[in-house]
């Protein structure tokens, strides 16, 4: 035989090998399916509905990722592909035309069933070859994905395959969440935070299900975002923080990076300049502005109630015109966010003017107030929205102005509150709250608030105690989870000692992500590979 006829039967035999062991392989893999059930046992926030089949969906190197052409689906999808990647190394192709040997398909369909009725309602079938995740809208896809990396194993199933597989549950799920705004704040006036803590905590938060991160600002100790009309704002109010350790502001490129970035993962930015209260950085930048009657001096301590803008002063209108403007032309979100809290040092009458005239403004940039239940004193538009945190007086105020309530009471869910007399970080002013305490509390039916006047759920994370990501981490962590599963399920599938197995079981996801999360003694966390040092977690 010629030299290159022997190279061809060499090909063919080696072809028919190789199609031969595929063979093999692929019927193994059907016979050696593990016995599996679809429970919550790794899910939170709980899903509304869960129908299990017993049987198992392999994936694998064979599994693709196939999406709708609606818009942004096949971002989600790709999405998708990128965290199962980082979980279990696997290379899942997005909307690849049909390649042979495909035996798994999760397919990533926009559908109009009236069944989902909410933005963000979703429902999963997965069945052994395929799994079907149903939305209405990219973002009910966003939240379905999140389900789906949920029931991925951490580790790949046993099996007599050569190569690995990870085996997800089938059955159905039927899902759709409890609130339409489900918020943590990150107070990064105090202490500053850098646009990839930012975007890390954002990326836990997404993980959850969560749609909206509020960021605090500005307050006394330092203002964080530029304002090109106003520069001293930031290069002056931005040049502290507490505790004289420097302090920090995003540029509007920055703040416009963090805003995308949120937007890819379906969450919203609220941004908040706090007025006309814990405006002492910006007084200091601008003293025309200040109405406490004293010089503005830069301040590094964690005191409230101090500082004032003159609010009879016309100009502060059209200063806060351009402010407010310039913030608004770079956030896609209906909200603004005016603070407004323990303004002290404001008579009450000037309040309430300043309120007013700035709820016009917030309009007029074409957004929607959002202001802490301080506000609801003044005679403001019901589509103003109240953020309960202290005073039940103030938001019933809000609801009887046909206002709607987030419900951020500091007692229950406040992330900056010490966990106990042992934390390493936080306050207390307002309680300790331990893990348990974060999570046994109905929101639905907190202080009489009327169920439908609650918008949603807010957790905040105050920082005069904290100043890096560890640290941030330790207070947000687990009890931000705990307020994911309060704003996104029902009461009835609440219950801390099913949800405490749960969250025991997030602890290989948070090492892996190496979140340096408290580990409270409550919770019999589950052991990973990933564990960091031991000692950092207590
Ligand atoms: C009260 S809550 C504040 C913040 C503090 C926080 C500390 C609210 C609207 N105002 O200025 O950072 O307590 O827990």
């Amino acid at each position: 035989m010629k030299n290159s006829t022997v190279l061809k039967s060499l090909f063919v035999f080696l072809t028919i090998l190789v199609f031969a062991t595929c063979k093999e392989e692929k019927k193994k893999r059907v016979i050696e399916f593990p016995e599996t059930d679809l429970t919550a046992e790794n899910l939170i926030p709980k899903p509304l509905k869960m129908i299990p089949t017993n049987g198992g969906f392999a994936l694998d190197q064979f599994t693709a990722i196939y999406t709708s052409e609606a818009a942004g689906f096949e971002e989600v999808g790709s999405f998708l592909a990128k965290k199962i990647k980082s979980k279990t190394e696997l290379d899942v192709q997005v909307n690849i035309d049909e390649i042979p040997n495909l035996e798994t398909v999760i397919y990533i369909n926009q559908s109009d069933s009236l069944e989902l009725n909410a933005p963000e309602a979703y429902q999963l079938y997965i069945t052994q070859d395929s799994v079907i995740l149903n939305s209405n809208t990219a973002e009910g896809a966003f939240r379905g994905i999140q389900t789906i990396r949920q029931l991925i194993p951490e580790a790949s199933s046993d099996s007599l395959a050569t190569y690995p597989i990870w085996t997800i549950p089938t059955g159905k799920i039927i899902d759709s969440p409890q609130f339409e705004y489900r918020g943590s704040m990150l107070d990064v006036a105090r202490h500053f935070f850098s646009v990839e803590d930012v975007k890390k905590y954002i990326d836990l938060l997404a993980y959850y299900k969560y749609n909206v991160l509020h960021l605090h600002l500005t307050d006394d100790q330092g203002w964080r975002i530029e304002i090109k009309s106003w520069p001293l704002l930031t290069e002056i109010g931005g040049s502290t923080e507490v505790g004289g350790e420097g302090g920090g502001f995003y540029t509007q490129e920055e703040y416009k990076d963090i805003v995308a970035y949120a937007a890819e993962r379906h969450v919203l930015i609220v941004p908040e300049v706090d007025m006309p209260g814990h405006t002492n950085a910006a007084s200091v930048a601008y003293p025309i502005f200040n109405g406490n009657g004293k010089k503005p001096e830069l301040y590094e301590g964690t005191q409230v109630g101090k500082s004032t803008f003159a609010t009879r002063k016309d100009t502060l209108y059209s200063f806060l015109d351009d402010v407010i403007g310039e913030i608004a032309a770079i956030t896609p979100g209906p909200y603004f966010h005016i603070g407004g809290d323990e303004s002290h040092v404001t008579k009450k009458k000037d309040y309430i003017y300043f309120v007013e005239r700035v709820e016009k403004l917030v309009q007029k940039h074409g957004k929607r107030m959002i202001g802490w239940d301080e506000i609801g004193q003044a005679d403001i538009d019901s589509s103003s929205v109240s953020q309960f945190w202290a005073s039940k007086k103030n938001a019933m105020d809000a609801i009887a102005k046909g206002m709607k309530i987030i419900m951020s009471p500091a007692k229950k869910a406040y992330l900056d509150m010490e966990y106990d007399t042992l934390s390493k970080h936080g306050l207390h002013w307002a309680a300790y709250i331990p893990t348990d305490t974060a999570y046994i509390w109905t929101p639905e039916t907190y202080e009489g608030i009327p169920m439908e006047s609650i918008l949603g759920i807010e957790a905040p994370l105050w920082s005069e105690t904290i100043s890096d990501i560890g640290e941030l981490e330790y207070l947000a962590f687990p009890r931000a989870i705990g307020y994911s599963e309060l704003s996104w399920s029902t009461p009835e599938n609440r219950n801390w000692e099913e949800y405490k197995i749960r969250l025991a079981n997030q602890a290989p996801f948070l090492d892996r992500m190496n979140v340096k999360y408290y580990a409270s003694p409550l919770i019999d966390w589950k052991k990973s590979k990933y564990s960091y040092k031991e000692i950092e977690k207590d």
